[in-house]
């Protein structure tokens, strides 16, 4: 069977190789761009943001494996091989890594991190009275998927208040939830923290724009990790400079790598990580992609599928 892989560049395929050698040795394992491939052998598929039209030209491909949890990178191909299983990277490791990501930045934010990173690096002793206990601020999570739920239950962890908003109505322990675009302004208006973890898609293009951020408590803090074509940055700056915003951990943006003259990186209340919110191991990816294979070789149903109609 084979497996070709574009997912962390040509440089990354021999630990790819590695990994699948440990966990599924009957794969053979090939570069995506391997003059000496031919497509009519390829069986799956491993792949985050494949050229429109490629997976299209492999015609026994199986199945199709997104490197990460979000697959809009391949479902936005217009000519992605319908009725084939797109499969999002969702093994244990990506949630705990993204709850333990929205954990630091919602302490950052409580704490005001950034303020203590400019001081330092100006060698000034700026000693200030963090006016809040993370636990007397609520956060609230855009998005209760696999993502969120991880997340909540970690700030819970924590001792703090957690609210959540998803397209349809969840029942969570501990956590307050709200639906829909009814139920958006009752959520916000509760968000001292607000996390964003929706997938990107038609509805949530944009979301992340003045009339929202208007809808926060004054003051409110702003966690995105979901994508880069959520966010009007402009808004973001502009919500922040009026105190509307109080600080911003900013992990995706569009386009990635954020240009370098981009008035975030240098903003005092914004925090820019690499998109790496959630990166879980080659190994774990590996051994997750590697169990699918087998499941569906059985016949069994694939976990985390994309599903088109919802387009997430
Ligand atoms: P899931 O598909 O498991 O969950 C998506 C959640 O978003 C669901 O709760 C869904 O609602 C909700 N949702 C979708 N559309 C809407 C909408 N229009 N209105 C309200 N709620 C909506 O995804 P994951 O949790 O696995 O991942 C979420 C996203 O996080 C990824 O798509 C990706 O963009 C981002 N991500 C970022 C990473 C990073 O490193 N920065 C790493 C991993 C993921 P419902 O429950 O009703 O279906
Ligand atoms: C993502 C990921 O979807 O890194 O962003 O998993």
């Amino acid at each position: 069977m084979i497996l070709v892989v574009k997912s962390g560049g040509e440089a990354a395929l021999p630990e790819w190789q590695a990994c699948f050698a440990e966990v599924a040795p009957q794969l053979s394992l090939r570069w995506w761009d391997d003059p000496a491939l031919d497509p009519a052998s390829v069986d799956y598929a491993l792949v985050w943001d494949p050229e429109p039209g490629r997976l299209a030209r492999l015609p026994r491909l199986r199945a199709i494996f997104g490197s990460g949890a979000g697959v809009d990178g391949i479902a936005a191909d217009p000519h992605l091989p319908r009725g084939i299983p797109l499969v999002r990277c969702v093994p244990p490791e990506a949630t705990q890594r993204m709850g333990e990501f929205v954990a630091w930045a919602v302490l950052s934010l409580t704490k005001d991190a950034r303020r203590m990173a400019i001081a330092q690096a100006r060698g000034a002793w700026d000693y200030f009275e963090p006016p809040f206990a993370a636990a007397a601020r609520t956060v609230g999570i855009m998005g209760l998927g696999a993502m969120g739920l991880r997340s909540a239950t970690m700030l819970r962890a924590l001792g703090i208040p957690v609210v959540g908003w998803s397209r349809t109505r969840k029942a969570l322990d501990g956590v307050e939830c709200f639906a829909g675009a009814a139920g958006l302004p009752g959520f916000l208006a509760r968000c001292d923290v607000l996390v964003c973890l929706l997938p990107a898609t038609d509805e949530t293009r944009g979301i992340i724009a003045a009339p929202l951020l208007a809808s926060l408590p004054r003051g409110a803090g702003l966690v995105q990790v979901g994508r880069g074509v959520q966010q009007v940055l402009p808004d973001i700056v502009a919500a922040l400079d009026s105190g509307q915003l109080s600080g911003a951990v900013l992990d995706v943006f569009d386009p990635e790598p954020l240009p370098a003259d981009s008035p975030a990186w240098a903003h005092p209340r914004i925090t820019v990580t690499p998109h790496v919110g959630s990166l879980p191991s080659r190994l774990e990816r590996a051994r997750y992609v590697a169990d699918c294979i087998t499941r569906f070789e059985r016949g069994e149903t694939l976990p985390n599928l994309y599903d088109p109609e919802r387009g997430y």
